[in-house]
């Protein structure tokens, strides 16, 4: 049996993590594996209906650390009730989003302290992380323009100010720099068919290293 790979893929708003999300699913299924394609905030019903209350409203509804709450309380349910069980049975999990939005939303766009959300993490998950983070890296100007328009209701996020989405971009930037033997950084300006031919590639050879 092949071995479990959780993949995550973490970006500002409009980067390109759901269109690179089924790019990805598609492609490793051709090249035969299991691939289970989820999202956070989200993932279980659980976890959906908490999407529901963090997603929708006004802006300030919530405070940082009261959001920090429920993506965890969410997360927990997914990991929980999808991600591991599908790993344990040697799929590909890639989830549009993981923890380290949470680092950066909260965290440093947010107001809240890394290392409290790092405890945080470490309390509910222990050291669970993935193996390989795809971060699609964009100008929030250029992200924000893709997703203005968007019908629906899920926008309390992206009606934040320019300089929530502009601290988030550094965070993530930050993140990715700690941590180079987890994250594989992504132009997310470049066109859909070069990110994903970037993306598989770095899938591709994480599966070889396995
Ligand atoms: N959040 C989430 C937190 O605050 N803390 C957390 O811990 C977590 C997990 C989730 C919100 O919750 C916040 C972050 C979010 O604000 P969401 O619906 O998941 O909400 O929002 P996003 O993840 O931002 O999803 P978006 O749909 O806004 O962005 P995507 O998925 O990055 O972008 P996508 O693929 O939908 O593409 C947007 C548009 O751009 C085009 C696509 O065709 C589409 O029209 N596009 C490209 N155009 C040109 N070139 C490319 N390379 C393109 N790639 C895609």
């Amino acid at each position: 049996m092949p071995k479990g790979l959780f993949v995550t893929l973490e970006g500002g708003e409009g980067a390109g993590k759901s269109t690179l999300a089924r790019i990805l699913q598609t492609a490793l299924i051709e090249h035969g594996r299991e691939v289970v394609l989820t999202r956070e905030p989200g993932g279980t019903p659980g976890a959906e209906d908490i999407r529901e209350l963090l997603v929708r409203g006004e802006p300030e509804r919530w405070s940082a650390m009261t959001e920090a709450l429920l993506f965890y309380a969410a997360r927990v349910d997914h990991v929980e009730k999808v991600i591991q069980p599908a790993l344990g049975r040697g799929a590909i999990v890639i989830s549009d989003r993981f923890a380290d939005s949470t680092m950066a939303y909260q965290g440093a766009a947010g107001g809240i302290d890394l290392a409290r959300l790092k405890a945080l993490h470490h309390l509910t998950l222990d050291d669970f992380q993935p193996a390989l983070t795809l971060l699609i890296d964009i100008r929030p100007e250029t992200g924000l323009a893709r997703t203005r328009g968007r019908l629906g209701q899920e926008v309390r996020f992206e009606s934040k100010a320019l300089d929530f989405h502009q601290r988030l971009r550094i965070c993530f930037q930050k993140l990715a720099a700690d941590e180079p033997g987890r994250f594989v950084t992504l132009n997310g300006e470049e066109d859909t068919n070069t990110v994903a031919t970037r993306a598989l590639a770095a899938v591709m050879e994480r599966l070889s290293d396995e």
